[in-house]
């Protein structure tokens, strides 16, 4: 059964006393014809007008998620993705990153070294395997099998970053160094898509993989209700299984925002209410309204619609 938006919203608020019994079986009325792409932070700014290129030739959600994910991966000045990113404690660049589409299907790598863009990998790896996953030396050569080049990525700037951290070894509080791109998109066709790719804690453990690349964590796409993505801490965001307890908030009739808040209450609560940390989420429902919420100081998403891209600012909750 298809809703209007206004209906929508009625059912939400009797919804929240016994969402999952109102809201299963029911279809939110698609967004059609007004195309929108929200990333997080300023470097969503450019992916943002890479990804609307592509929808622009009438191509599709994927396509533009992973054509704005791969500007940031490209930039050496954007120091938390891709090519430029902040090394591991060893000093090794060392990538996550996931796609997931409107057919439910989604692909991943994680701890991939010396490829520059990890969100296309995971789109091979979604399209042209049976699996979801695949990880370090096996990503790698997985990479290179698919004609993706090899190269360094730890660019002079990050290397010398990475030799005065290590004088000190002054741990990094999480929201100094995390700025993942998450890309969500929603095509004329209404349908949804989206990517995340990240270089993950500045000087990690080597070996380490944060939410980004993990399907549910980091980015889920579900295209009856709508998709979500993460940035900040992707160890409390695992624990949470941020991205899909968002998407499932909405099918339960929370609004987008309020979802994004719901799901950072959890982490909130369990931090007796004062976590140390970030977490931002972004949201975009199935009928074309957006959310997004962050635990504390400030967050930024970039938004673009109606041919205008626009960054805005979030506040905390606390
Ligand atoms: C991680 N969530 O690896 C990523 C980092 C990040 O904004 O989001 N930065 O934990």
């Amino acid at each position: 059964m298809g809703m209007k938006r206004r209906d929508f919203l009625k059912t939400s608020a009797v919804g929240l006393a016994a969402p999952s019994a109102l809201f299963s079986g029911v279809t939110i009325e698609p967004n059609m014809n007004d195309p929108l792409i929200l990333s997080t932070w300023e470097h969503g700014l450019p992916a943002n007008d890479a990804a609307w290129a592509v929808l622009q030739k009438g191509r599709s959600a994927m396509d533009a998620a992973e054509a704005g994910a791969r500007v940031p991966e490209a930039d050496p000045k954007s120091t938390s993705v891709g090519f430029g990113g902040l090394p591991d404690e060893l000093g090794n660049v060392t990538l996550d990153a996931c796609v997931m589409d409107s057919t439910g299907n989604a692909g991943s790598v994680a701890f991939l070294q010396n490829i520059k863009h990890p969100v296309s990998v995971a789109r091979k790896v979604m399209e042209d395997t049976k699996h979801v996953m695949l990880v370090g030396e096996g990503a790698r050569q997985f990479a290179l099998a698919q004609g993706f080049e090899e190269m360094n990525l730890l660019t002079d700037e990050s290397k010398a970053a990475w030799e005065k951290w290590k004088k000190k070894r002054r741990e990094m509080t999480p929201h100094e160094t995390h700025d993942t791109i998450s890309v969500l998109v929603q095509d004329k066709k209404g349908d949804l898509a989206g990517a995340c790719t990240t270089s993950g804690w500045a000087y990690k453990l080597h070996g380490r993989v944060g939410d980004s690349p993990i399907i549910g964590a980091g980015l889920f796409v579900d295209n009856e209700i709508g998709c979500a993505a993460a940035t900040g801490l992707g160890e409390e965001v695992i624990k949470t299984t941020g991205s899909f307890l968002v998407v499932e908030l909405m099918r339960q009739g929370y609004e987008p925002t309020a979802a994004c808040e719901e799901a950072l209450n959890r982490v909130i609560k369990k931090h007796k209410g004062n976590p140390d940390f970030q977490i931002a989420y972004i949201a975009i429902r199935k009928d074309g309204e957006i959310g997004s919420a962050c635990i504390k100081w400030t967050f930024e998403y970039a938004l673009a619609r109606d041919g205008v891209n626009k960054l805005y600012k979030v506040k905390g909750m606390i």
